[in-house]
């Protein structure tokens, strides 16, 4: 809508590259459309009442005040429109980005990384061809196995581990991301996306978005984890499906000790 591009360049939306976001916005700006009635209606109705009853019109005070119901109904009114703000827009929307059951299933073919979030890093993980993780347990952990792998699990074979801070990811594919981290509560945010989720020692977030614009994003912590937490950036660079496929196999060649780097 023509109405809402213009207040996204009045609000200075940052540029979107992800399906889910559109709706975000567009909810974000629902949201400041009730704000902005609410005020100018409130206001105008304590202006109107400032008038109303003003001192000189009333000399005695009235004891049983207005009998009539407009702002009862108004609250009413207020009260239903946050409801459906809520229910059919909020919740929805949250449940995409979130909700593992509402995610694309198996035959969509997403893509699934595991996102490991450490003072003050990111480390990508790729499940490799077989599409399947090796095996983590904290009995594995070394110095040379910070994430606690099972070598000798077939299934870590091929998983290939991105360069630090280095996430890729082709464009109009669906993406799954597992959080967790090594040591304290990180926020893994990348703003062009509308993607924003705590990263928890312990737990593993799944969150699920689609790039639709091929471009270089940063990934910053949005939680104060430490005092370097303003240097914990990552990059994502959303790619075309040939350009991935190819810096794929690289990184995989790489990891066997040939290929050059990507960046
Ligand atoms: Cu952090």
């Amino acid at each position: 809508m023509e109405l809402f591009d213009k207040i996204k360049t009045l609000m200075s939306f940052p540029p979107l590259a992800s399906e889910h976001g559109k709706q975000m916005d567009d909810f974000i700006i629902y949201i400041h459309l009730l704000m902005g009635v609410l005020f100018v209606g409130w206001f105008a109705y304590f202006l109107y009442a400032i008038f109303r009853f003003r001192k000189s019109n009333n000399p005695k005070a009235s004891y049983t005040g207005v009998q009539g119901h407009f702002s009862t109904y108004a609250e009413v009114a207020v009260a239903i429109a946050e409801v459906i703000l809520l229910v059919g827009l909020a919740i929805p929307l949250w449940a995409k980005v979130v909700d593992a059951e509402k995610f694309p299933s198996e035959k969509d073919k997403p893509l699934v990384i595991r996102v490991t979030a450490q003072q003050f890093a990111w480390n990508f993980r790729y499940p490799g061809k077989d599409g399947a993780f090796g095996k983590q347990d904290m009995k594995f952990f070394a110095p040379d196995n910070r994430f606690a792998i099972d070598k000798n699990d077939p299934n870590s074979k091929d998983d290939i581990e991105a360069p630090t801070n280095l996430m890729v990811v082709p464009v109009n594919r669906d993406v799954i991301v597992h959080l967790s981290a090594l040591d304290v509560i990180h926020c893994f945010k990348v703003v062009p996306l509308r993607v924003t989720q705590d990263v928890i020692p312990g737990l593993m977030i799944p969150s699920h978005f689609k790039a639709t614009k091929e471009g270089k994003y940063m990934i910053t912590c949005a939680q104060l984890c430490g005092n370097g937490h303003a240097t914990m950036r990552g990059n994502l660079y959303v790619l075309s499906k040939a350009d991935y496929e190819k810096w794929e196999a690289d990184i995989t060649a790489k990891a066997k000790g040939t290929a050059t780097s990507f960046e």
